[in-house]
């Protein structure tokens, strides 16, 4: 089979709460405290993957991290017991689901040894989130296990590494060479920019990447102080089209620039700041959407449901697909529990460029494995947690068993504590 875009989700995991940890994101800070409902989350999710196949796209699954992260803890010469309430919703997080900040992947058609690079993010800005590397490097290893793929380690602190979340590729045809674009943030006025730059090069240099077909732009100061605090939060990126906000990079005529002579038959689609504000396309995640090739070739967009409630988005998007801009094709989803944390769809994947056959089948989903993740979701996924549930030793257990019974059900138990 030739090579395709197939998206790895992360699943929701049992853990998922609001606990306010990420500063510079203001769906987050503005849900702290909030009611989760895990299970639901969880569903909505699946939901979503479901929608996609129903599309003809091919669908992967990366699982959720054992929780709380007591080996971390261990690390800090601590346990979940004796920990601060902080301390404790930080080794709890169900952040993993957010899998375009997994990795970054340089499919093979990019790279100079012809195999598709991914280098795991190393997250280091944001503490809850640092420790997700070391389970998610186990599960990249193994559903990457193919000679066609390599899986490098992190990026050496302090250099800042979110994954793909801040690079966008662009590609004739998914299978064909591409351009590869890196996002990076050197300030972000009172929040913090989590790509570095150092990272991004370091990424590029690891993977092989042709410098003629590999850019290096700044994100704009503005976007991240409004609250995009990852690139991906006002660009996506797919086939011949980048679709962005007026206000989402700091130079843009210099990138635009630099992206026409890289690639000349780029469709650049900018939402200028006078049609939607750059508060209102954060606020809707109009950019946290899924550009994707359909089978007929079309261009599609996958929104989250915000997009329609907010309405100068639905507005732009109307007359674009009234128009016969290049995206064709509008397609809603509702994953409303990861949006209060600040996740939207394109946050919840990770894409590859890959012959399925390379790839291990337990991280690949149809039809019928997600009725039977649903099950286990469904039976085991706690309905509520609110912060002051967070130490209760039941809602552990049951994280703890929610986690083994799925492990078990995908034949992944091997993952057990990794
Ligand atoms: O890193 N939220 C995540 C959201 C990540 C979204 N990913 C992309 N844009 N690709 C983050 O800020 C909030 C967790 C909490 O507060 O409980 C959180 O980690």
């Amino acid at each position: 089979m030739p090579r395709v875009e197939i998206n790895f989700d992360g699943l929701i995991g049992p853990s998922h709460n609001y606990a306010g940890l990420s500063p510079g994101n203001l769906a987050a800070t503005r849900n702290s405290g909030a009611v989760s409902a895990p299970r639901a989350a969880a569903l909505q999710g699946i939901a979503k993957m479901r929608a996609n196949l129903a599309l003809g796209l091919t669908q992967g699954i990366l699982l959720p991290h054992p929780r709380p992260d007591h080996r971390w803890l261990d690390s800090l010469a601590t346990s979940y017991a004796d920990a601060p309430p902080h301390l404790q919703a930080q080794a709890l997080s169900a952040s993993a689901m957010w899998a375009a900040n997994a990795a970054t992947v340089s499919p093979a058609p990019d790279t100079v040894d012809g195999r598709c690079h991914l280098t795991v993010a190393n997250l280091v800005t944001m503490p809850h989130r640092s420790h997700e590397w070391p389970h998610t490097l186990a599960q990249l290893k193994l559903a990457f296990a193919h000679d066609a793929f390599r899986v490098h380690g992190p990026v050496p602190a302090p250099f800042g590494d979110e994954g793909a979340a801040n690079h966008m590729r662009l590609a004739p045809d998914h299978g064909a060479p591409g351009v590869e674009i890196f996002v990076y943030g050197v300030s972000g006025g009172p929040f913090p920019a989590r790509q570095h730059r150092q990272a991004s090069e370091t990424v590029a240099r690891r993977h092989g990447l042709d410098p003629a077909r590999t850019l290096f732009v700044q994100q704009s100061e503005g976007a991240i102080a409004a609250g995009a605090f990852h690139n991906d939060v006002v660009a996506v990126a797919n086939g011949c089209i980048l679709f962005a906000h007026e206000q989402a990079f700091a130079d843009k005529d210099r990138f635009y620039a630099e992206l026409r002579q890289a690639m000349p038959q780029v469709e650049i689609v900018e939402v200028p700041a006078a049609q939607v504000s750059l508060a209102d396309a954060i606020r809707s995640y109009l950019f946290n959407a899924q550009l994707v090739t359909l089978p007929t070739g079309e261009s599609a967009l996958i929104l989250p449901t915000e997009a329609r409630e907010t309405p100068a988005v639905w507005r732009w998007l109307e007359s674009h697909v009234a128009g016969n801009g290049p995206i064709r094709k509008l397609e809603l989803v509702d994953v409303r529990e990861s949006m209060a944390n600040g996740g939207g769809p394109a946050c919840l994947r990770l894409r590859v460029v890959a012959d399925p056959a390379t790839i291990d089948p337990r991280f690949l989903v149809d039809a019928t494995r997600l009725d039977r993740i649903a099950s286990i979701v469904t039976e085991y996924w706690p309905e509520r947690i609110a912060q002051t549930d967070i130490a209760d030793a039941a809602l552990l257990g049951r994280i703890g068993l929610a986690r083994a019974a799925l492990l078990e059900a995908l034949e992944l138990v091997e993952l057990i504590d990794r």
